[in-house]
């Protein structure tokens, strides 16, 4: 980091007072896809004329609103090649960054309360295993074994018939992600701009010109866009349209609590997850609201919704004060897989669609991504993920793998 030889290395990131007029690349969204893009596009490809612009405060969007669940159990091929990249690349982040993530392997239950959802698990199992991805069914037997505080009973209604156990199933912290990375891309002279909102693309014979800004224009012949939830209108701003849909996902925390549950469970039947964060909160949610919403309130219904079925698995969780609840901002896809890759824009590239499911493919992203803007060519492990498959019927079909109910 020869820049800094001179200086103290800062606390996090420097940013400069100004803009420059233009860059080699411009990232819209300092999320920790626009951040992880940054960083890889230095680290990898030695590309560090770089603005990140950030309309409020890195890692303020979904980065720092989920609920830090990683794991690589899905349903496609492509989507479990894809995800199991991410986690590997996860587990060596705190090292990359000289900053502790608090990565966390814990083990991922999705619970089965139907014959249905069971043979989706057997499905999922199947897959998995065949890319050595480690995921097994399991039955109530192992279950208790394993989670001895989980009532299986559900209260009498739905009781757990058997769950798809994956083991590198693992939480970490989401702001440390966003900040690691940002710090990384700035070491390597990357510029992060906070309170800098882009507010129209520039456009000259199908091509990417630069970006208007709240501080004025900025010339680049490259544009990344990373805004998950404000996806609609960058594309709006850009002169195309994808078949993404904003929809509010909520979650709160509780009070910390001694640690006792380990592992992540997710029933989807009951649309409620729940692990246990380093701090001792139990972290919580539930399924996306079901209407579109540009907004980020957050409601007692859902509260009220949430803790009436968490309270079926862990009863003795009743006297446990919820502290916080939020909401973000998820943009949904037709079949719940991103969409990543070239756009009708020459030189403006889209990483999007990542819902309720983004958050663990944060380094993933930022290493594919930023090997298409260096090169101008799609990564292999992308291309399932183009925007173009709405207009092929090449759907990915990952919705039996989301996680949470939708
Ligand atoms: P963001 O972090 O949203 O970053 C986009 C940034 O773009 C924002 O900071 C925004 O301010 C900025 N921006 C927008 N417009 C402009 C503009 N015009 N100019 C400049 N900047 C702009 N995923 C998982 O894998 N596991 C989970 O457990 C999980 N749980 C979730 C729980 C909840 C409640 C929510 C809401 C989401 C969850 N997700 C989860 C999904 C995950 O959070 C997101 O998919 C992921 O964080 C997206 O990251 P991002 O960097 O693309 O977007
Ligand atoms: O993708 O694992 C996930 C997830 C859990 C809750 C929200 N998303």
């Amino acid at each position: 980091f020869a820049m800094y030889k001179d200086h103290p290395e800062p606390r996090m990131f420097n940013t400069p007072d100004e803009l420059q007029d233009s860059y080699d690349v411009v990232i819209i969204g300092g999320g920790g896809h626009g951040l992880a893009a940054a960083y890889y596009l230095a680290k990898d490809h030695g590309i560090t004329n770089v603005a990140v612009l950030e309309k409020g405060y890195i890692g303020g969007g979904n980065t720092g609103r989920n609920t830090t669940i990683v794991r690589s159990n899905y349903l496609t091929p492509e989507g479990v090649q894809f995800y199991d990249k991410s986690v590997r690349l996860f587990q060596d982040l705190s090292q990359d960054f000289d900053l502790n993530i608090f990565y966390s392997t814990r083990g991922h239950y999705t619970l089965a309360h139907t014959e249905g959802s069971l043979n989706t698990m057997r499905w999922r199992a199947e897959v998995n295993k065949h890319f050595d991805v480690d995921s097994e069914v399991v039955y109530p037997n192992e279950i208790r074994r394993d989670v001895p505080e989980m009532n299986l009973e559900c209260g009498g209604e739905m009781p757990v018939m058997g769950a798809l156990y994956h083991a590198p199933g693992a939480i970490a912290r989401h702001d440390a992600v966003a900040w690691g990375y940002g710090k990384g891309a700035s070491l390597r002279g990357a510029e992060i701009h906070q309170k800098t909102e882009v507010t129209g693309i520039n456009i000259e014979s199908g091509r990417v010109t630069g970006v208007e800004t709240n501080r004025g224009t900025i010339n680049t012949k490259k544009v990344l866009c990373a805004v998950a939830g404000f996806t609609p209108r960058l594309t709006e701003m850009a002169g195309f349209s994808t078949p993404i849909q904003i929809r509010p996902l909520q979650a709160a925390v509780s009070e910390p609590h001694k640690p006792w549950l380990d592992t992540i469970i997710v029933s989807g039947t009951l649309h409620t997850y729940i692990n246990q964060s380093s701090r001792g909160e139990l972290v919580m949610g539930s399924s996306l609201d079901p209407y579109e919403l540009h907004s980020t309130r957050s409601s007692l219904d859902f509260t009220e919704g949430l803790i009436d079925n968490a309270l079926d698995l862990f009863p003795f969780t009743s006297e446990l004060k919820v502290v916080r609840q939020w909401a973000g901002m998820a943009d949904i896809t037709p079949d719940f897989a991103p969409i990543m890759g070239k756009t009708p824009v020459e030189g403006f590239y889209l990483d999007s669609g990542w819902g309720t499911w983004g958050f663990k493919a944060t380094p993933v992203s930022g290493k594919t991504m930023s090997e298409l803007v260096a090169t101008d060519r799609v990564p292999e492990l992308i291309e399932p993920f183009r925007l173009s498959r709405f207009t092929e019927n090449r759907l990915m079909g990952e919705r039996a793998a989301a996680s949470v109910g939708h």
